[in-house]
């Protein structure tokens, strides 16, 4: 166990440890070949829905708080999952959010920036900037003048990048996702053979790779790229996987071949569902009742789904699906689900 708490602070934003859930029909469905399970991170607070940033989001806020910041500053696309989570904690913590939404995906659904997570950012009280720049999940230009902007009418930001992922304390959230999972398997009485996750800026499968390094299990976390651009993706998992082994004193290294991901589900571009996407969160929700999005973990299932098809997993393996959240995007896809 990496007993995180003894070490960092934490402000406590979900509701507890997230429910895993038997995903018996989906199973079925696919032969019983394995038996599939989901993490319920997308159930995971009371935040406006929450989701995997809230988890990481509980590292960062005792950082903003000790550095004595009054404004929020984040940035993603307009759909962003994130840029909503931030404006939810800010609102909780009593602190003013900044947004910048970037135009990150090519899809022009005639409500896309008025419905779904930037209505909500906006219900919330965020101050939400759209910029027309194309996808990037590196440091942007727009972010830093915004942070500028903040400083100059005399604020004082807190920084957070794209996903909460590339800072100091991006990675703590899902290391300790992993001793969650951990104490859970003690109680279900086994232990999970894989875990799939899906990865665009990379802090929740680098804090992963990091949590599972422990009992020796990185490898076994399957990451399912997001965000056609995966050689950016692998990067900064990696990266971001070493700092924070190096922030925990894990006491050993990450390798290269420890950073799993899958580049063949992306497509056609971040953001945009394939017809096969589209299939597969259908599937899931008419089999479970589980509803998946079209940028992320419909991205996701759909690898899980085929990966079992092509017998990539050894049978009767037990393989733990990472639900990170997403769903208020769908709103925004409504023409492409007009007939379900
Ligand atoms: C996101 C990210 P990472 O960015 O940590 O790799 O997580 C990928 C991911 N699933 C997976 C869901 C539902 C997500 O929201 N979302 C970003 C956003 O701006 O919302 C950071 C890209």
């Amino acid at each position: 166990m990496l007993n995180l708490d003894d070490k960092f602070d934490r402000y406590p934003l979900m509701f507890g440890p997230t429910p895993i859930e038997r995903l018996a029909r989906l199973s079925k469905h696919l032969g019983d070949r394995v038996d599939i399970y989901a993490k319920r991170e997308d159930c995971n607070s009371g935040l406006a829905f929450g989701g995997n940033k809230i988890r990481k989001l509980e590292y960062l806020v005792p950082d903003a708080i000790a550095k004595k910041c009054d404004t929020l500053v984040t940035i993603g696309g307009v759909q962003s999952n994130h840029t909503r989570q931030v404006a939810a904690t800010a609102a909780k913590i009593g602190m003013k959010c900044r947004l910048v939404q970037e135009a990150w995906v090519p899809f022009n659904d005639a409500v896309y920036d008025r419905v779904g997570n930037i209505l909500l950012s906006r219900v919330m009280g965020a101050e939400v900037e759209l910029v027309d720049a194309g996808f990037d999940i590196g440091i942007r230009e727009s972010w830093e003048r915004a942070l500028e902007d903040i400083k100059l009418k005399g604020g004082t930001p807190y920084p957070i990048p794209a996903g909460a992922s590339d800072h100091p304390l991006g990675g703590l959230g899902y290391a300790g996702f992993a001793d969650e999972v951990r104490a859970q398997e003690v109680q279900l009485g086994f232990q999970f053979d894989y875990i799939i996750v899906c990865s665009v800026t990379g802090s929740t499968q680098a804090g992963m790779v990091v949590g599972f390094a422990a009992d020796g299990r990185s490898r076994r976390v399957i990451g399912i790229d997001a965000s056609f651009t995966p050689d950016q993706t692998r990067a900064q998992i990696l990266r971001i996987a070493r700092n924070t082994a190096e922030t925990i004193a894990l006491g050993s290294s990450i390798d290269e071949e420890d950073v799993v991901l899958n580049t063949h589900y992306g497509y056609p571009a971040y953001g945009v569902p394939s017809e096969e996407t589209n299939e597969a969160i259908r599937l899931c929700a008419r089999l479970e009742g589980l509803m998946t999005d079209p940028v992320y973990e419909g991205k996701s299932m759909q690898g899980l789904i085929d990966l079992v098809e092509k017998d990539f997993f050894p049978q009767g393996s037990k393989i733990l699906y990472a639900h990170l959240g997403g769903v208020p995007a769908i709103n925004a896809y409504s023409y492409l689900y007009r007939n379900g």
